[in-house]
């Protein structure tokens, strides 16, 4: 998404500032929603990727902070009224809501299950994953392709030719991550097959539920492989936690070639994952 389009959702949001009447009550909101303005344009225009909503986010924390302590200050409060708290809240809501860059690109097909062998493809993804690719990921250069000359099972795997990339993980590095429904308490093996040509990489899984999470990280490594190589995990869903889903994840961190084919995530019991619609 190009720093133009940005800019016109940023308008947006000045636009939901300018339409909110404007009452006694309703100053301290004024004359912040000012200030935080003109903060969303400076991350619009410089920041046109992924990390216009974490910057804009990082600028925005302090600045209503400042703003904040100055008007409570002056007014000799100790605290938000309500007016003043609920504008804030809206304001935060719609400056993340209204990111205008994808953390990831996902195609669902119903159909297709797991996919975990990339053998269903459309526009060039493979169905079903969340994807950070070039599109997404702030910072780095990459390609994500679906490779039918080096692969496992079928007939291609999820390579990814990696030149520059940050090594934070998660949605920052090139890679994929998906949920599936899970049972507490039941032991899920999770294999897949690698490729490794300089990449250092990380692989991750763990139980998460709407406000929690945790992971266990299966694999991390820079080893290089000429030939596939399996990797095996058992994962013992937490019990007592809410845990209602389980997350795996794979990351690259520093650049070269990585091919990954044939994810399978199974419960030890017979009990099967099955994609969340996230
Ligand atoms: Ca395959």
């Amino acid at each position: 998404m190009n720093a133009a389009t940005c800019k016109t959702k940023n308008v947006g949001v000045s636009g939901f500032v300018g339409k909110l009447r404007r009452r006694p009550e309703s100053e301290q909101f004024f004359r912040l929603a000012k200030t935080a303005k003109q903060a969303m344009f400076v991350p619009s225009s410089m920041q046109p990727d992924a990390a216009k909503r974490t910057t804009a986010a990082a600028l925005i924390r302090p600045l209503l902070r400042q703003q904040q302590t100055k008007l409570f200050k002056k007014k000799g409060r100790s605290k938000p009224d309500r007016v003043f708290r609920l504008s804030l809240a809206a304001m935060l809501a719609t400056v993340f809501l209204s990111g205008c860059s994808k953390m990831s690109e996902t195609i669902r097909d119903e159909n297709a299950g797991m996919n975990g062998s990339f053998e269903v493809t459309k526009s060039g993804l493979p169905v079903n994953w969340l994807l950070y690719t070039p599109n997404t990921v702030p910072t780095g250069d990459f390609d994500l392709i679906i490779d039918q000359t080096e692969y496992k099972e079928g007939t291609q795997s999820l390579k990814f030719i990696v030149r520059e990339c940050s090594a934070t993980g998660g949605w920052h590095s090139p890679g994929l991550s998906k949920e599936y429904h899970a049972v507490p308490g039941e032991t899920y093996r999770v294999s897949f097959w690698i490729k490794n040509e300089g990449c250092e990489y990380s692989i991750h899984i763990g139980g998460v539920s709407a406000f929690d999470g945790h992971h266990e990280t299966i694999v991390k490594s820079r080893e290089s492989t000429s030939t596939w190589k399996h990797f095996e995990h058992d994962y013992k869903m937490p019990t007592g936690k809410k845990f209602d889903r389980v997350r795996f994840g794979m990351s690259i961190l520093q650049p070269g070639s990585f091919w990954i084919d044939d994810i399978r995530i199974e419960g030890t019991s017979g009990k099967s994952v099955i994609p969340t619609a996230r």
